[in-house]
Order: C-alpha cells, then sequence, then structure tokens
C-alpha cells in the first residue's frame, strides 16, 4: 500500500513514525512543510524536516519536541561567552545536520537532494520530501508587529496575539520532486495532525499540491489535532481564539474543506456534521503502540472511503 502523509513537526512526526511501522519502507512518503525553515548564524535550519528526520531514525529528543536525544551543549555555551545569540538553541550534535546542509545548499544541492542524502545515511526506510525546494517563509502579523516565524514562535514563546500569516514567497515555489507523484501515486493519503494553519496551510498553498489533493483518485483522511476542544500541542488553541475561530472538529472539517474526504477525531469529541467521513478513535500518541494505533486507525478510515 502507497501512502502519502503531509505533515509539519512534532505532533506529525509521532503519527509518521506510526505509519512507517504500517507501510513497507518508501511506500510511504512524507511530504514536509518547509516555511519554519531559516538562516540561523548562517546555517538553513529547516526544523520539520529534522523532525521528521529525528524522529524515523530513532534520534528524536521526545521530551523536548525537537532536536536529540542525549544532545550536548558546548558549541551553546561557547557561544554565550561570546556574546553570541542564543535564543534559539543548536545541540552539538543537531549543529553537524545544519552545517552540512548549508555546505551542501550553498554548493548548489536543492534541500531534497541532501535531505535524502541524510535518510540514506540513517537507514530510514521512508522517503521525507521537503514541501518545495524554493523557500518560503512564515511570517506572522501580531500585535507587536510583523515577526519571522521562529522569532515569534521560539523567541517570543507565541505571547504576541496573531493578527494574520503569511506565507512570503510560496505564489512563486514549485512541489518539489516527487511531491505530486506520490499524492496521485498513493492509495491513501493522510495529513497530520499537525497546525493547520502553521504546518499543513503552508504546504497547501504550494502551487499545484492542492489541486493535486482535490484531484486525486486516493481517499485523503486528516487526523484532527484537536482532543477533548484543546489542542494537542503548541500554540492552536491560543492562535485560533486570536483569529477568531472556534476550537473544535467542525472548524477542522470546514479549513480542510475539499480537500480531506475523511476525518478521524478523538473519541468522546463532537463529530462535524456535513459531508465527510467520520470515525472516532483515541488519538492520543504517547508509545509507539499509540502512534500505530492511530495510523491504522486513519488508514482503516481511508481504506473504507476507497478510491473515487
Ligand atoms: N524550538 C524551541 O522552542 N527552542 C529552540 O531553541 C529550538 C531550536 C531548534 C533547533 C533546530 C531545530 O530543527 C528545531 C528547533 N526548535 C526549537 C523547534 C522549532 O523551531 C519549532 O518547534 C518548529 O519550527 C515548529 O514546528
Amino acid at each position: 500500500m502507497k501512502v502519502a502523509v503531509l505533515t509539519g513537526g512534532v505532533g506529525g512526526a509521532k503519527l509518521v513514525l506510526g505509519l512507517s511501522r504500517v507501510v513497507h519502507g518508501s511506500d510511504l512518503v512524507a511530504i514536509v512543510n518547509t516555511a519554519d525553515d531559516f538562516r540561523h548564524l548562517g546555517l538553513h535550519v529547516s526544523p520539520d524536516v529534522d523532525t521528521l528526520l529525528y524522529t524515523l531514525a530513532g534520534k528524536a529528543n521526545a521530551v523536548q519536541g525537537w532536536g536529540r536525544e542525549g544532545e550536548t551543549w558546548s558549541f551553546m555555551a561557547a557561544l554565550r561567552e561570546l556574546g553570541g545569540e542564543d535564543w534559539f538553541l543548536l545541540g552539538d550534535h543537531d549543529l553537524a545536520l545544519h552545517v552540512l546542509r548549508t555546505a551542501a545548499m550553498l554548493r548548489g544541492e536543492t534541500l531534497s537532494a541532501v535531505t535524502h542524502r541524510f535518510v540514506r545515511a540513517w537507514s530510514i526506510g521512508a522517503e521525507i520530501l521537503p514541501m518545495s525546494d524554493q523557500p518560503v517563509t512564515t511570517e506572522v502579523e501580531t500585535d507587536a508587529g510583523r515577526l519571522p516565524f521562529q522569532k515569534y514562535f521560539v523567541e517570543q514563546r507565541c505571547a504576541p496575539a496573531v493578527r494574520c500569516i503569511s506565507f512570503v514567497g510560496v505564489e512563486v515555489a514549485r512541489p518539489a520532486a516527487g511531491v505530486i507523484e506520490a499524492i496521485h501515486g498513493a492509495d491513501a493519503v493522510i495529513v497530520a495532525p499537525s497546525n493547520p494553519f502553521l504546518s499543513i496551510d503552508p504546504i497547501l498553498a504550494v502551487p499545484g499540491i492542492r489541486q493535486s489533493l482535490e484531484t486525486t483518485a486516493a481517499p485523503v483522511v486528516a487526523v484532527s489535532p484537536i482532543v477533548g476542544g484543546q489542542a494537542v500541542k503548541g500554540p492552536m488553541a491560543k492562535l485560533m481564539r486570536e483569529l477568531d475561530l472556534e476550537v473544535n472538529n467542525a472548524m477542522i472539517a470546514r479549513h480542510y474543506a475539499g480537500v480531506v474526504d475523511g476525518l478521524l477525531i478523538n473519541e468522546g469529541d463532537d463529530a462535524p456534521e456535513g459531508a465527510i467521513a467520520v470515525e472516532q478513535a483515541d488519538t492520543m500518541m504517547h508509545t509507539i503502540a499509540d502512534k500505530v494505533r492511530v495510523a491504522r486507525a486513519a488508514l482503516d478510515l481511508a481504506q473504507r472511503i476507497g478510491r473515487a
């Protein structure tokens, strides 16, 4: 069975890990948000791609949600001594990834090509595709002014109230090689329980990707990021309130209308009414068994919907 999954970082990576235990090798293709990417200290950091790489390689720091397990921080300590910017933490081992990626990209290699090399180096079975090889940058208009995403998210800890979100550069971005083929060639397309506004919307905004989801014969199933009226992780609930959106599954269903055929929601939560198929399951993902259970539930719903 071939599966394409649209994903951001932390929450999405959990589902992708679950899917990787059910779907064989490169029959699983993760299409990853890159609008969180930025240059920091001259390095190209690609947070969601990094989280996917570390998670599927078994190297992720599960407690922190980003970066590597067993990380050391000598570089940051030395940087601080010299008065360097320390609001964004780069661990010693993590640094190797950013240095190699940046050097490769400066030589003209694409983000996709260098990501593929890391996938190989760590014997990851699934394919990890950045949504695009052209730069797309999330910027948020807030009550404290317009902020690049990482300044808002990490430095300001999502404190400023968000008025609107833009994906700068997206109009001229193209889907990375293999993205459209993965969506059209899939037996099921899954939208991970990542932040719809910050992690999935940038992917859908890349010209051609939304259209390929609308036209693929494969059933498209989203796993709702809402559990018990709360966003499972991150700033989503706060952001939804600031954007005057209700925090419930009806809102998620409306947001993905035209793109998804089915929505997997947490058991006991409100089921949205309307055209899309809805299934309930325990969607919390703490253990690997949880992640596999949610992956199976999403694929079961896709199978129930069937091909167009
Ligand atoms: N998130 C933080 O909250 N603080 C950090 O210092 C931080 C460093 C970092 C370094 C590399 C990387 O790949 C990710 C990192 N993140 C950090 C996570 C990341 O910026 C956000 O979680 C995502 O952009 C949101 O999806």
